[in-house]
Order: structure tokens, then C-alpha cells, then sequence
């Protein structure tokens, strides 16, 4: 009798474990369907070349789970670039062809062109780009923009400063702080993404103008051509920079080796930069920018020729003393416009990254752990739209622009 009451005790027990374990089971799948979906690309890869780690490209989607509003508030822009936020919760964006517009999101209402901003030689990729606040926005009025300058020989990525005037209908005490060397002829590769660091200096994004001639300058120190750089507002390179000390270089350049770098934020926890890079055809990168580092283009990429053709002689991928992208995307995004999700609305966004992606016409959500990416999510890709710009707003909605001209506010339920 007293073995059996054991055995039955015993089976008992058992029995309570494996449930508790089925549960367990149960618990850890149903996580894993929502934080490790397949892959969000499904189309064939350009090529067949190997990333440098696990993990570099086609990563396991993610879904968010918290439910998001998506709402467009105005399709009348005009091919809109860059969108940062007021001090009161406007919207102040940049249209490519020279102006600036103010929008209040509350209500949808644009202002009349902001009028004032110099000439812009708008062939090809040019025009008026990326813009900046001043941190003493309030007080000063000051807005640093980006744009494509024409001069006699040619055409620069310049940066330019200006005061917003009271009645907020022009653009005042305009000044030119800074031109990528040198002046060339050319229409596509500007760059031009622009934001302050904490000091209240400048990063800007300077692409290496695309064609064959003008290449290699991403290699070269002595122009800014595929760089990224680090300036005062005044134009000036900022004294740590790591070049200063050497002959031959631009003391402003922060980092070079870049093809088309354009989206440029500054981690929340960290104050790390991060940017964005157009690649050739299969070769989107995402950056995380150091200083004196060399990002590799044209040596190295996981693109090729949009023609179709191979980059590199040798054709390599990886090479000792050039920094390898966190994450590569092929085939490519396009990607514009970036901004780390700083708001507290959606917790599983926070430090998130998002991306706006032109050609892939949606925005890609980018989860990150220990400077890797471990999760991808497309979102708006139902609304076929290029998509140019984001930025993170104080009441913790995100605000993206599209070139077809609408403003998008995506925001917690
Ligand atoms: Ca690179």
C-alpha cells in the first residue's frame, strides 16, 4: 500500500513538471513568434557575397505590438527633404526646390513659402537639403541648412546659416559657413544631412559625388568629397578633430570612406553618431561613425554597379583598417532620413532607429543590442510612398515626410 501511495505521489509530481514545463514551452514560443519572425526581405539578393558576422544583414523581423495611429497630415508639400521640430511643437521642413514651410501638425495648416534662402542648382539629386535648429533656437532664431550651390565652374554642398525673422515669412543675415571641396560639375551624391552634436557644433553628411572622377576622393583627405565632417557654426573645424595635426588634410573631416551618406542622429544613451549611407546596388549601409575611421567605399562594399558590373580591384568585401557597416541591406533601401525613437510612448521602441527609405518606399524600424541589430520591422509599406525624412517630436510621435509631398504622423493608439 505505501508503495503505491509512492508511485502514485511520484506520477503525480511528475505530471505537475511537465505541465509546468509544457507552459514554459508555450511561454517561450509564443515570444519567439513575436520577437523572431523571418526575415523582412524576401527578394533575391544581388550578390552572393558573405557578411562580415552573423547578424550584418536579413535579420529576424520583429512586430511591433503596441498599437500605433498612422495619420497623414498634409499631402502638399512639395518634394520635401528635411523636417526637424519647432520649440512649440511645429514643423519646420525643407522643399527641395528652395524654401522652407512651417506646419502645425494639431490643425494640418502650412504656412506660405518661407522666402529668402539663396539660389539652389536643383539638377539631379540637388537643391535645398537637410536643416538644423540652433540649440538656443528660442532665443536666436538660427537655422543651418544644407543645399547645392551653383558657381562658375560647377556646384558645392554648401552649408549656410540664417534668423528666422519674427513674422516667420523670410530667412534674414544669410551667411555661407562652409563648401565641400572641391567645386565639380557633377549632379548626384550631395549628401547633405546636417545636425548639432552636444557642444553645440555641427556634423554634416558629404557625399563623394557618384561618378568615376570623383570616386576615389572618398579615400582622399584632401577633399571632403565622402566625408562626414565636424564643424563649428562658424564654419571652422572643431580643434579635436582627428585629422588636425596632419598635413595634406582637411582638419574638418570626422570620418571618410563614405559613398552618399545622408541620415545622421545622435544615440540618446550613448551620444554615439550614427548615420546612413546610399551604397551601389545591394550595399545600404548603417554606420556607426568614429572618429578617423575609414568606411571603406569605393575599396570595399557589398554592392555592385547598378549597372551590374563589380566594384573593387580586387572585388572584396572586408579589409584590415576599414570599418565594417553594422548592417547592410541588399537589396537597398534608399535610405534618406533617420532618427533614434527617444520617446517614452512606446517602450519597445525606445532607442530604436528608424530609417526612411526611398526606393524601398517604406520605413524601416531597426532594434539594436551591444552595437548589433537584432531586429527588423517595415512600417508604412502599404502606403507606396519614398519616403525622405523622420524625426522624433516632443509629444513622442514620429513625423515622416515622403518626396510625393505628404506629411505622415505615426503615434501610439
Ligand atoms: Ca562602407
Amino acid at each position: 500500500m505505501k508503495s503505491i501511495l509512492i508511485i502514485f505521489c511520484t506520477l503525480f509530481l511528475f505530471s505537475c513538471q511537465e505541465k509546468k514545463n509544457s507552459k514554459k514551452q508555450k511561454d517561450i514560443s509564443s515570444v519567439q513568434d513575436t520577437l523572431k519572425l523571418s526575415p523582412v526581405e524576401t527578394q533575391k539578393a544581388n550578390t552572393d557575397f558573405e557578411p562580415a558576422f552573423e547578424g550584418q544583414t536579413r535579420i529576424a523581423g520583429i512586430k511591433t505590438s503596441t498599437p500605433y495611429s498612422v495619420d497623414i497630415i498634409t499631402k502638399s508639400l512639395n518634394e520635401p527633404w528635411g523636417i526637424v521640430e519647432l520649440p512649440d511643437g511645429r514643423l519646420l521642413i525643407t522643399e527641395n526646390e528652395g524654401f522652407m514651410r512651417i506646419v502645425n501638425p494639431k490643425i494640418g495648416e502650412i504656412t506660405k513659402k518661407i522666402t529668402g534662402f539663396p539660389e539652389v542648382d536643383d539638377k539631379g539629386q540637388g537643391g535645398l537639403l537637410g536643416l538644423a535648429l540652433s540649440p538656443d533656437f528660442v532665443s536666436n532664431k538660427m537655422i543651418y541648412w544644407t543645399y547645392t550651390e551653383r558657381v562658375a565652374e560647377g556646384n558645392h554642398t554648401t552649408v549656410a546659416k540664417g534668423r528666422l525673422s519674427n513674422d516667420e515669412k523670410s530667412i534674414k543675415n544669410v551667411e555661407v559657413i562652409y563648401r565641400a571641396s572641391p567645386t565639380y560639375d557633377g549632379k548626384l551624391h550631395y549628401g547633405g544631412r546636417v545636425i548639432f552634436d552636444e557642444n553645440g557644433n555641427l556634423f554634416v553628411s558629404i557625399g563623394e559625388r557618384s561618378d568615376k572622377e570623383t570616386r576615389d576622393k572618398a579615400q582622399d583627405l584632401k577633399t571632403s568629397f565622402g566625408k562626414i565632417i565636424h564643424i563649428t557654426t562658424e564654419g571652422q573645424a572643431i580643434a579635436e578633430n582627428p585629422f588636425t595635426d596632419q598635413e595634406g588634410t582637411l582638419p574638418e573631416i570626422y570620418s571618410y570612406g563614405h559613398r552618399n551618406p545622408q541620415g545622421l542622429d545622435l544615440h540618446p544613451e550613448t551620444g554615439e553618431l550614427w548615420s546612413n549611407e546610399f551604397g551601389p546596388r545591394g550595399g545600404d549601409e548603417l554606420n556607426l561613425i568614429e572618429a578617423g575611421t575609414n568606411y571603406g567605399w569605393p575599396v570595399i562594399t557589398y554592392g555592385i554597379e547598378y549597372r551590374g558590373d563589380k566594384i573593387g580591384d580586387p572585388v572584396i568585401q572586408q579589409k584590415e583598417g576599414m570599418k565594417q557597416p553594422i548592417y547592410y541591406w541588399d537589396p537597398v533601401l534608399s535610405p534618406s532620413g533617420m532618427t533614434f525613437y527617444k520617446g517614452s510612448k512606446i517602450p519597445e521602441w525606445k532607442n530604436n532607429l528608424f530609417i526612411t527609405g526611398l526606393s524601398s518606399q517604406h520605413i524601416a524600424r531597426i532594434q539594436l543590442k551591444d552595437n548589433k541589430v537584432i531586429g527588423e520591422e517595415r512600417l508604412l509599406e502599404k502606403e507606396g510612398q519614398r519616403f525622405r525624412d523622420i524625426t522624433q517630436a516632443k509629444d513622442g510621435a514620429l513625423y515622416a515626410i515622403s518626396q510625393g509631398g505628404r506629411l505622415y504622423k505615426i503615434d501610439k493608439k
